[in-house]
């Protein structure tokens, strides 16, 4: 339609090229008009069960042989007989605004959409339901979660919770469940069953998941080692809660064991008494909210289950239509569930804010076209500082007062470190028992890892490598990450603000290296196979690298960081941290040494230290032993050394590493089925090795740089699989599915700097537009982009839902994103069987499976923004 001449071009090579013409050409749209059909509801509100009566009219026009209903794009009905009308039966449980469609089609198959029509259903539910989950505990523990000294086991129905330490007050030993949804005026009945070894007594409730922790029910319960049954009937005086807390409180009282059995909430479903407009409206035209450059791909994806294809409108601020066309069917998309629609308007170049795309009356979000990435590298890299340990963030750098914070675990009351740590000693959580050392740390500094306050050298690795990756990459560009790039206190130091930000980090790994002459108990060869008995050989592990720093026992939400009062220690030294620190501080001694020369040389030397105490300790692996912190566990280490040779070699040209690196299988290569990742580093490796200049043989290079290609045109290609076109294979995201579209992207943007195919800039781009809005749950994945932004991450500082007085996230972080295959947190346990793919996600502080934010996941999204700020316009 926009291009009437092209048509008539495509026509003609038809007629010239019969044999070609199928296979190669598009096929024109029927040129018989579209059937104009209106569509009316016998009702614009429905406040109690019953029908609404659908009716579509196709006046002038006397070939429709059907009209198909639809109801935000899910087809609800047709009729092939005039005249063409339909009955939706309506009840609580649709509860909502609907939005109705009627779709003519003609005896040759020309087909023409109604205007959607509005209806909202507001039908008070007087049913009660079961609002705990698993409270009979068929089903294990989730989504029961504990606190404090206390460890729960279910058997037979029962889940009996053995309290250790009962702690001073009542809350310092809690069971319960979050996320459930109560409506004010509505009346619940709680049931439950308990005993205890010893007669003893605790409370139960029902509160705002959150500060100031407002009661809606409290009840104190005396129990004995007799079962007895307990009713409560209470009513909900306070305002609908979409989300409050259930809690058994145990603590203060005996350290013994209790056991509950049968527990139960019964009352109306939330939002049944009262239905709130406008919560179901998700855009049903899924567009990057933030918007697209001009000179790029411009994709809307629509859920819409038609299989014709529907007309569609773009809009410019003044509401003046710009561009039209149709959409292409792309069908069945298994990783959303949904028959999806994609309308291109990649022809439409015109700079602009306020665009608006209309699909068949349904409209996106506005968005712009433009230099839309312009502050996303800096915004991403910004996280960084916010995540510091060991100094105060300013508002000076971080413009919001609200955000601004004291130094964490400098030292100060009442933090316990991080100034002075010892190892671990005592029992693990698998029964082990660990010594200590002899020896205290200064590791304050580096970044806090994610929504916890523990500081890691695996996982701190990946994201330092990908960020000095950039850096290298910038410097290859020409780009500037000079002084006053970034909000940091050392935006006037005369250096670089990416490699100040990245020290901070590096000088805490560098910290975490044991002292020479030390000897530590450490657990050699795999024992993964029985983590409960681990056998310990006195090892010298001088030059090795400790795992982690992290608190001792896990804190609850939120907490700032200055807050923390758990004690702090370093778990026993890897082989795979101590290989990240010859990876990372390798890199350092080649990448600070123009700018800081004796810094350079200070990595250097652990670099060549570190490699020589992984080779004399080689198999010194990470397990799940330790509670307080993530375990980051990884018992294959083949990848961390061939990346630490390619670091080491890369930067000192020295022949052992070269040995080394050529007897390794992983030499030159990018595993398909090991995505970069914090234990899968074999891709940092090869990437280096394509890309910096050393004394490689340029066949090796080449080598280099065609498996990368490979690998990123597999990852190009799987764009065309997905209804929503981004970078992904399958249909079931795996925790931090968002970062693995960063870091394809990373190689896809490699690729693009190797090859100038601006196929793999497109690509790049179009996870970009994914993570930006175009996606199933219409969710930006960033926060501070886009209408509807990530708001809500698992983070225990940016925490508004949990306490008001908390800030927001800053602009630039991104989720984990959508989570299809562990659904172990409490929010994700309810969702375990309820959603489809990429729509296992929800915004929620609670939702660590699906919601956490991290260092190794801003790391790649920096390094695609500053990619996508370098090449693309
Ligand atoms: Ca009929
Ligand atoms: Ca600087
Ligand atoms: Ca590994």
């Amino acid at each position: 339609m926009s291009h009437p001449r092209l048509g008539a071009l495509a026509t003609l090579t038809c007629g010239l090229l019969l044999t070609a013409c199928s296979a190669s050409q598009p096929v024109d749209p029927p040129t018989a008009p579209a059937p104009t059909v209106t569509l009316s509801a016998d009702t614009t509100t429905v406040t109690a069960a019953g029908t609404v009566h659908l009716l579509a009219t196709a006046p002038g026009t006397d070939n429709v042989a059907r009209v198909v209903f639809y109801d935000r794009g899910r087809r609800i009905g047709e009729d092939s007989a005039a005249p063409y009308d339909a009955t939706v039966t309506v009840d609580p449980t649709q509860n909502g605004t609907h939005v109705y469609s009627a779709q003519a089609v003609t005896t040759t198959g020309v087909t023409g959409i109604s205007a959607p029509v509005p209806v909202d259903v507001r039908i008070k539910d007087t049913s009660t339901t079961e609002l705990l989950s698993n409270g009979t505990f068929s089903g294990g523990q989730d989504p029961w979660w504990t606190s404090g000294a206390v460890s729960a086991t279910v058997a037979g129905g029962e889940s009996c919770l053995n309290i250790t330490q009962a702690g001073t007050n009542v809350y310092d030993v809690i069971f319960g469940q979050a996320g459930i949804g109560l409506n004010q005026g509505a009346t619940y009945t709680l049931t439950f069953t308990a005993r205890a070894d010893q007669a003893t007594a605790f409370k139960t409730l029902l509160q705002y998941d959150g500060a100031p922790y407002t009661s809606y029910f409290a009840a104190d319960v005396d129990v004995t080692s007799i079962p007895k049954t307990y009713a409560y009937t209470f009513t909900m005086n306070e305002a609908s809660d979409p989300k409050a807390s259930f809690q058994f409180q145990l603590g203060a009282k005996l350290a013994t064991r209790v056991c509950l059995s049968g527990v139960s909430l019964k009352g109306p479903a939330y939002g049944a008494a009262v239905p709130a407009a406008g919560q179901d409206d998700l855009a049903l035209v899924r567009v990057n909210q933030t918007g697209y450059l001009p000179g790029k791909p411009k994709i809307a994806a629509i859920p819409f289950e038609s299989s014709a294809p529907l007309p569609w409108t773009l809009y410019d601020a003044n509401h003046t239509a710009v561009r039209s066309g149709r959409t292409t069917v792309f069908g069945a998309d298994a990783a959303s569930g949904e028959s999806v629609h994609q309308a291109d308007f990649s022809g439409v170049t015109t700079q602009g804010r306020g665009y608006v795309l209309d699909v068949a009356g349904f409209t996106s979000h506005p968005f712009e076209i433009g230099a839309v990435y312009g502050t996303l590298k800096t915004d991403a890299l910004g996280y960084f500082y916010q995540t510091r340990s060991g100094i105060p963030i300013e508002a000076a750098y971080v413009g919001d007062p609200a955000l601004a914070r004291p130094a964490g675990h400098t030292g100060t009351a009442p933090n316990q470190g991080d100034t002075r740590v010892t190892c671990f000693s005592g029992t693990d959580a698998r029964g082990n028992v660990w010594p200590g050392c002899a020896y205290s740390l200064n590791a304050a500094g580096g970044w806090y890892d994610a929504g916890d306050h523990g500081k890691y050298v695996v996982n701190g690795g990946v994201s330092v490598w990908t960020l000095l990756n950039l850096a290298e990459r910038d410097a290859r560009m020409g780009v500037q990450d000079g002084d006053g790039a970034l909000n940091l206190p050392e935006r006037a130091n005369g250096r670089s603000d990416l490699l100040d930000e990245v020290r901070w980090e590096l000088q805490f790994m560098l910290a975490l290296q044991v002292p020479d002459g030390q000897t530590l108990p450490l657990p050699h060869g795999d024992q993964s196979a029985h983590t409960s008995a681990l056998t310990f050989t006195p090892t010298d592990a001088g030059g090795m690298v400790h795992q982690k720093l992290t608190d001792v026992a896990w804190t609850g939400l939120p907490l700032r960081p200055d807050q923390d009062p758990q004690p702090r220690a370093l778990y026993y030294p890897t082989t795979a941290a101590t290989l990240n620190l010859a990876a990372n501080a390798a890199q350092c001694a080649r990448i600070y040494r123009a700018s800081n020369p004796a810094f350079a040389d200070r990595c250097l030397t652990a670099a060549k230290r570190a490699w020589t105490a992984a080779r004399a300790q080689p198999d010194v692996y990470a397990y799940d032993l330790f509670v307080g912190g993530g375990p980051y566990d990884d018992a294959n280490v083949n990848d961390e050394f061939y990346w630490a040779a390619a670091e080491l070699y890369a930067t000192t040209g020295d022949a052992q590493y070269l040995t080394f690196l050529r007897a390794s299988p992983l030499y030159l290569q990018v595993p398909a089925d090991k995505e970069l990742a914090w234990n899968e580093l074999a891709t940092a490796g090869t990437i280096t090795l394509a890309t910096v200049p050393s004394g490689l043989p340029a066949a090796d290079v080449q080598q280099a740089r065609g498996n990368i290609v490979a690998a990123a045109a597999r990852d190009r290609a799987d764009l065309a699989t997905q209804g929503y076109r981004l970078p992904f294979r399958g249909a079931m995201p795996e925790w931090g599915s968002n970062s693995g579209i960063l870091n394809r992207s990373v190689l896809m943007g490699l690729a693009y700097d190797f090859t100038g195919d601006a196929s793999y800039q497109d690509a790049v781009l179009e996870g970009l537009n994914y993570l930006l809005g175009r996606n199933p749950m219409d969710k930006s994945y960033v926060s501070g982009y886009g209408t509807r932004p990530l708001r809500n991450p698992h983070h225990r500082f940016w925490a508004p839902s949990l306490d008001a007085t908390l800030p927001a996230p800053p602009r630039g972080v991104v989720s984990g994103g959508p989570n299809a295959v562990n659904f172990s947190d409490p929010v994700a346990a309810k969702l375990r069987g309820r959603c489809t793919g990429l729509k296992c996600y929800v915004d929620d502080i609670g939702a660590y499976t699906m919601n956490e934010v991290t260092i190794n996941w801003n790391a790649p999204l920096a390094w695609v923004a500053g990619f996508v700020n370098q090449s693309a316009r």
